[in-house]
């Protein structure tokens, strides 16, 4: 690579790849890579609560720092968690330990929309003071930010949190629709909001994550979902960044998901990067997808399904490597900084 090329997040292989430029390798970076399995990530959290941490711009810059150091990846992406701007605005939850997002009384009722005003910036400061430190050090890596999407974040809203069968949700998008949408259109704004503070603090790249999305077949998805996507990534429209849109099991939705606004869809592991593309034509770069559970294979093996990935991956018009949803708690560290390097000789040249 020349000098010139790195000089710039704007020129680096991520933001290329998002665009569907022409990369020197192949980007790679990994879903859940800051805060799960990094052992220097466990040492800096010790005794500090996970909301907590976040709202703490020097922890956050340091532990979203830790596996660029570590790995070598093309991007970072902000130590944050999908429910921090709704609990920025006010709606009480906490993030229990080997759980996730619990929200104190869950939103079943018209009354409930009174608890999520709209997101301003002077609700997240910690964010936008973050982000400045992390780009102090990041030179020309980008920084990924990102927000929970309007149906993900509702699912865990109406439930009370993480859930199996998201069947509250699934009843008052049917039952009350007008309800569903008022809560999804306030989730909408926060969530673009959220992305547009992060954005104008200066990273280059945002992603969606709707995490939970697949569990939706696309009539439901296109009339329920797709609407408020598309308002929370439209809300970046104006800031040139890259836009990638994820979620799991979404195989029936990836057209549909990328045509909420997105520039580059994720793809999980249920779905060949092959089909993937079929699906979604030339309009769109992918990212995805290496199952998270090869990470636990024999070298061979996961060395071959990543080469396999990447041949796949550069017959679309853009590729970023990853894995096709978060890497696993127990995941030995160095067998993803081996994979990085993996990714970028098999793709140079
Ligand atoms: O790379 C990173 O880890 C960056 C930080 C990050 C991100 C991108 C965290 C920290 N959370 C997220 C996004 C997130 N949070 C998603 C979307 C990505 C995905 O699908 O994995 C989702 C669905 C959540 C919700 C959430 N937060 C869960 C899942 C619960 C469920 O429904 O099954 C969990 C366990 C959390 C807590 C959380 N978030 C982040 C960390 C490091 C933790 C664990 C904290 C702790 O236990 O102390």
């Amino acid at each position: 690579m020349t000098p010139s090329s790195t000089k710039s997040p704007r020129d680096s292989a991520l933001v290329r790849a998002a665009r569907r430029q022409s990369v020197p390798h192949t980007p790679v970076w990994f879903m859940r890579q800051a805060g799960r399995s990094l052992p220097e990530y466990r040492k800096v959290r010790e005794g500090v609560a996970m909301l907590d941490s976040c709202r703490r711009p020097e922890l956050v810059a340091e532990i979203t720092l830790q596996p660029v150091r570590r790995h070598g990846v093309d991007a970072a992406i902000l130590f944050s968690d999908i429910v921090v701007p709704l609990a920025a605005v006010g709606v009480e939850l906490d993030i229990v330990p080997g759980v996730g997002p619990v929200i104190a009384q869950p939103f079943r009722t018209h009354a409930d929309l009174d608890r999520l005003p709209e997101l301003t910036p002077e609700h997240v400061p910690y964010i936008t003071e973050a982000v400045g430190m992390v780009l102090a050090e990041l030179g020309a890596t980008p920084l990924i930010g990102f927000a929970g999407a309007p149906f993900t974040l509702a699912s865990y809203l109406v439930e009370g949190g993480p859930s199996k069968n998201h069947e509250h949700t699934k009843a008052m998008m049917h039952g009350d629709p007008e309800l569903w949408q008022e809560l999804c259109a306030r989730l909408a704004q926060i969530a673009g909001a959220f992305l547009r503070v992060q954005a104008q603090a200066g990273a280059s790249v945002v992603q969606l994550f709707d995490s939970w999305v697949g569990v939706l077949s696309r009539k439901d998805y296109e009339t329920y979902v797709q609407p408020h996507s598309r308002a929370a990534l439209s809300a970046v429209d104006d800031l040139d960044v890259p836009k990638i849109h994820f979620g799991t099991g979404t195989g029936e939705l990836l057209a549909a998901m990328g045509a909420a606004g997105a520039d580059v869809v994720g793809v999980d592991f249920r779905t060949s990067l092959t089909d993937a593309r079929a699906r979604l034509g030339d309009g769109y770069a992918v990212q995805g997808n290496l199952d998270p559970a090869l990470l636990f294979a024999p070298w061979p093996a996961l060395e071959r399904a990543v080469r396999s990935i990447v041949t796949e991956g550069a017959q679309a018009p853009g590729h970023i490597f990853n894995l096709g949803h978060g890497v696993l708690p127990d995941t030995d560290p160095e067998v993803l900084t081996r994979v990085v390097d993996l990714v970028h000789e098999a793709s140079a040249g």
